[in-house]
């Protein structure tokens, strides 16, 4: 992509993002409503909806010719990498969103020919902005992250990973899931995949594991972690679809290996 078009999509994209971030702030205290969608703990609401459309209002007004893949149904049917693709998820962490008016994020990554350009992850309540650039480097409100320490053992790493993966499953060896939580020094679940993403890309946890994400959970974390050093593939060792669900296991190349050779075990 071409540098300056880029530079005038970070900056329409980052004004976009403070801006939906107020009107969610706006909203955090008010009786909106709350849905459930594929089951009862699924939840969307009224505010999900208002943000995603505010972003895909101002990207066809601005960039008619960009595509826009996002969660709550404002995008486009998109089934091809080609062109610039706007991966949206207006609130990662919807239950935390509902439940504990904190510790969710918009996510949105900027693709253009299948290729992660711009990353954005925005922690609404906390006010902190991570960012990634692709060649530039990643950022959290504006101080560049430096790159993942390559040294960490799984005796001295934190793993973040959704806690269900610990109990009988019918997807991943749950024993060998129980053995990384007693190894490693401390687990944890945030319940936004987003954040997560970007507490790996800042170093302050070492992995993140989790057997189903949508591109929008996880198109810009990818490029903020790809900017650190980071690497991010599938729970099986291969590499992620863009456009897919994927399982997904992201965090530095020695890690990576660890935790694939002795604790990651499919059915
Ligand atoms: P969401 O809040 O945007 O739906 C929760 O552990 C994390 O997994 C959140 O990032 C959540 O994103 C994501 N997630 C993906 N698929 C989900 C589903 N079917 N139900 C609930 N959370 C889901
Ligand atoms: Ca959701
Ligand atoms: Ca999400
Ligand atoms: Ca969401």
């Amino acid at each position: 992509m071409n540098i300056p078009i880029r530079q005038q999509i970070y900056n329409d994209a980052e004004k976009w993002i403070y801006q939906a971030g107020e009107l969610i702030r706006e909203q955090i205290h008010d009786n909106y409503q709350i849905d459930t969608k594929s089951n009862v703990n699924d939840l969307v609401t009224e505010v999900d909806r208002s943000t995603e459309k505010f972003f895909a209002e101002k990207i066809r007004e601005k960039y008619p010719s960009h595509f826009i893949v996002g969660e709550e149904g404002y995008g486009d049917k998109v089934d091809s990498l080609d062109g610039t693709i706007w991966i949206i998820d207006p609130i990662d962490g919807t239950m935390n969103f509902v439940h504990q008016k904190r510790n969710f994020a918009i996510s949105i990554g900027i693709y253009h020919n299948g290729v992660g350009e711009i990353g954005f992850i925005y922690n609404v309540m906390d006010d902190v902005l991570y960012t990634g650039i692709r060649g530039e480097g990643a950022y959290r409100n504006s101080i560049k992250l430096p790159p993942l320490s390559d040294q960490v053992n799984i005796e001295t790493s934190i793993v973040a990973l959704n806690s269900s993966l610990a109990c009988e499953n019918s997807r991943i060896n749950e024993k060998k899931v129980q053995q990384l939580i007693k190894d490693c020094r401390g687990s944890r679940s945030y319940g936004s995949a987003a954040l997560e993403f970007a507490y790996v890309a800042e170093g302050i946890v070492d992995a993140y594991l989790t057997m189903r994400l949508a591109p929008w959970d996880f198109a810009a974390g990818l490029i903020l972690v790809n900017e650190v050093g980071g690497v991010t593939i599938q729970a099986n060792g291969q590499p992620v679809n863009i456009l897919e669900k994927n399982t997904i296991l992201t965090t530095n190349k020695q890690i990576q290996e660890k935790l694939l050779d002795n604790y990651i075990d499919l059915k």
